[in-house]
């Protein structure tokens, strides 16, 4: 049962690297009251290979992980251009 347990977690720490995981800031400018990131992590949410999305309304912004190998910036942009709230990459 142990080396299972081990087994799995060397597959959850090599996963990951090997599908190319990438982190991106956006820009969203749009995001004026506490009911927007809620849309708009729901947007990017369900984006495939999006594991995981962090929107900050204060900062104007969503903090997005997503597989490379499924997901590219611009179906993240054109996701949240399609809930209403145009973003781009913040550099
Ligand atoms: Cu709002």
């Amino acid at each position: 049962m142990k080396k299972l347990l081990a087994a799995f977690c060397l597959a959850a720490v090599v996963g990951p690297a090997l599908a190319a995981t990438q982190t991106v800031t956006l820009s969203v400018p749009g995001m004026t009251c506490p009911a927007c990131p809620i849309t708009v992590k729901k947007a990017l949410s369900k984006v495939e290979g999006v594991s995981q999305v962090d929107v900050t309304l204060e900062k104007r912004e969503a903090v997005v992980t997503f597989d490379d190998t499924k997901a590219d910036i611009q179906k993240l942009t054109k996701a949240t251009k399609d809930a209403g709230y145009p973003s781009s990459v913040k550099h």
